[in-house]
């Protein structure tokens, strides 16, 4: 059963999309306006935002909000606050092509607690509530299960002219050509991640997103009990200026081979790097470097999304590494009810090996992990589903 949150999620969902479906069968009629090369915000985008603002404000008076159109709005309620894109895949919207959709999600002291992704042509509503569970209308979703990278259909984005990450994707894109079935880029990063949730596409991939392109999307498929990080590994945030999602068996292969890929451009082109690839704590991330070489023409700088258009805004020149063990266990916790959050992110940063094992021990105990040793006498850690 959705909760009284989710309610009224799909309530103002809904009733922005009636607007949407209006104006999309008058898509020559409206009135357009330019915010910067090749990135347009329609009439029917402020309408459909002011309808979801009103309606989610209604319901839950103390909530802030942070929108593609207006920006950050403090509530009284400082812990939580809407994460709102009111039509993701405008360039679709603007040319008559039907694949867009409202995204919704909820932040709860710094983390996302709901998302709900609606397309309304489909009549397709992909929600999810942590610890609850991934749903597609009233059925439940599971991320697909291919592991072989050879069968894997991916999601991507490309980006365009003013918008930075062209040099990323070109130096991802030709290993995910090489080694999968089939890479799709449909233009909505919102369906991109409900469709993983979905196990449509078995993976997903993008550079320079913003906060409300990714933050529903990332709790579908964390729900479904897919993984979502960076391309270096790292927990993603909606900030990030990478985004890597999959199912639990493809994510990790995934993960590396875009990273790899991405660390062999950058690394060869970087001035007074060639072929270096460590990247330290104080060096900006890949991508980072990456998209400094490019223009970033897109967003005016009054603009939200600008901070998205400049990696060094991103503070995300973290260490290069890959997600621990207990990262990933954590990851899928994520999804059990009954833990909390200072738990998980204590079981986070424990690096020792000894205070990971007596927490999973403490978690098997409480029939929240499966502990099996594997082929080479490994103990394999799996969370009870
Ligand atoms: P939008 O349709 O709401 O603009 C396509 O690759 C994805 O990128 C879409 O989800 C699209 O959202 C998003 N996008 C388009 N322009 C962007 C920009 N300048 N910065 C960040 N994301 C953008
Ligand atoms: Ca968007």
């Amino acid at each position: 059963m959705p909760s009284a949150t989710i309610n009224v999620m799909e309530a103002a969902a809904r009733k922005a999309a009636r607007g949407l479906i209006r104006d999309f069968g008058e898509v020559e009629n409206l009135q357009v306006s330019r915010k910067g090369p090749a990135d347009f915000v329609t009439e029917a985008d402020r309408r459909a935002e002011r309808i979801l603002r009103a309606e989610l404000a209604k319901a839950r008076p103390g909530f802030g909000f942070l929108m593609e159109e207006s920006g950050e709005t403090e509530g009284e309620d400082t812990r939580r606050r809407w994460i709102v894109d009111p039509l993701d895949g405008t360039t679709n919207f603007l040319h008559g092509i039907p694949h867009f959709a409202i995204s919704i999600g909820l932040e709860e002291d710094g983390g996302m607690v709901a998302g709900l992704v609606y397309d309304p042509l489909r009549d397709e509503l992909f929600w999810a509530e942590k610890g609850v569970g991934c749903y597609l209308n009233r059925r439940r979703l599971r991320v697909s299960s291919r592991r072989r990278m050879e069968e894997a259909v991916l999601a991507t984005g490309i980006p365009f002219k003013g918008r930075a990450g062209k040099d990323a994707f070109l130096a991802t894109i030709g290993p995910a050509i090489d080694n999968t079935a089939g890479v799709r880029r449909f233009g909505s990063a919102a369906l991109d991640l409900a469709y993983v949730a979905a196990g449509r596409y078995d993976g997903f991939w993008e550079f320079g997103l913003s906060p409300w392109d990714v933050a529903a999307g990332i709790v579908l498929v964390r729900e479904a009990g897919g993984f979502v990080t960076d391309i270096s590994g790292r927990a993603v945030t909606i900030q990030g200026d990478s985004i890597v999602a999959a199912n639990d068996r493809l994510h990790t292969p995934l993960q590396r081979m875009l990273r790899d890929s991405l660390k062999e451009s950058v690394g060869d082109r970087a001035p007074g790097s060639r072929l270096r690839h460590t990247v330290s704590s104080s060096s900006p991330s890949p991508v980072a470097r990456a998209m400094r070489r490019e223009p970033h023409a897109g967003r005016s700088s009054s603009d939200p999304g600008d901070a998205r258009a400049d990696p060094t805004a991103g503070g995300n020149g973290g260490s290069e590494r890959t997600m621990t063990n207990a990262e990933r266990i954590v990851e899928a916790l994520r999804r059990k009810p009954g833990l909390d959050d200072d738990e998980l992110s204590r079981l986070a940063d424990v690096t020792p090996r000894q205070q990971v094992n007596r927490i999973c021990r403490r978690l098997e105990r409480e029939g929240k992990l499966r502990r099996e040793r594997g082929p080479r006498g490994k103990i394999v850690n799996d969370p009870v589903r």
